[in-house]
């Protein structure tokens, strides 16, 4: 596993992003889904980054450095109801600027929560991501809440909803919660 990750910034405009050139990896998708549990549970680090039973809390892009290596950038969450259209819009903007002009990007985490069916917005973000041709995977949170039985269901929802041309070795079921889908996240860094 990784040896040390560091909070460095939030940013939040594109010009605020670090400029040492290292590696990012984004983690990307709706507000509450689990993202900023994911960093905290991966990288075992209890509060490093800050989680939130009200979602829409991310409003900046969020840099940690992992062994001095490379980045992991929490982005803002999309899709929350509670904020205004005008907000969201903005936020979308924010993400699509700092995507396409990024040239130290070289993956993205795409999260969706293992129980609900992917959103619009998901769907939207997929074909973001596929358009622009970056490798990324799709991370089903919150699996410790499925059933056996619901695991392989909420695998094939995603290939069923998904229209790209994701395998399912590109989904992947994780727990913050439970050692769930650990070991296929470090195998994608670490190739990386
Ligand atoms: N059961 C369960 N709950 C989770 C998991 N990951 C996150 N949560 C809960 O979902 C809520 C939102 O999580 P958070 O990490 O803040 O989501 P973010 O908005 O995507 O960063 C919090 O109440 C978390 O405790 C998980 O793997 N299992
Ligand atoms: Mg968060």
């Amino acid at each position: 596993m990784f040896k040390a990750i560091t909070f460095i910034k939030s940013a939040a405009k594109v010009t605020q992003a670090p400029s040492d050139g290292l590696d990012e990896i984004i983690l990307c998708g709706r507000s509450n889904v689990g993202k900023s549990s994911f960093i905290n549970s991966f990288f075992n680090r209890k509060n490093i980054a800050k989680t939130s039973s009200s979602p829409g809390k991310t409003r900046t892009l969020n840099y940690y450095l992992v062994d001095n290596k490379f980045y992991i950038v929490d982005l803002p969450g999309f899709g929350y109801a509670k904020v205004s259209k005008a907000e969201r819009e903005q936020w979308q903007r924010l993400i699509e600027k700092y995507i396409l002009t990024s040239k130290t990007i070289k993956y993205a985490f795409h999260f969706i929560d293992s129980r609900h069916k992917p959103t619009e917005l998901d769907l939207l973000l997929n074909k973001f991501l596929s358009d622009i041709n970056l490798p990324y995977a799709i991370v089903l949170s919150k699996a410790d809440k499925l059933k056996q039985s619901e695991k392989a269901k909420a695998k094939q929802v995603v290939l069923d909803t998904i229209s790209s041309k994701l395998s399912t070795s590109d989904i992947i079921l994780y727990s913050a919660m439970k050692p769930m889908g650990r070991k296929e996240i470090f195998e994608i860094m670490r190739k990386l």
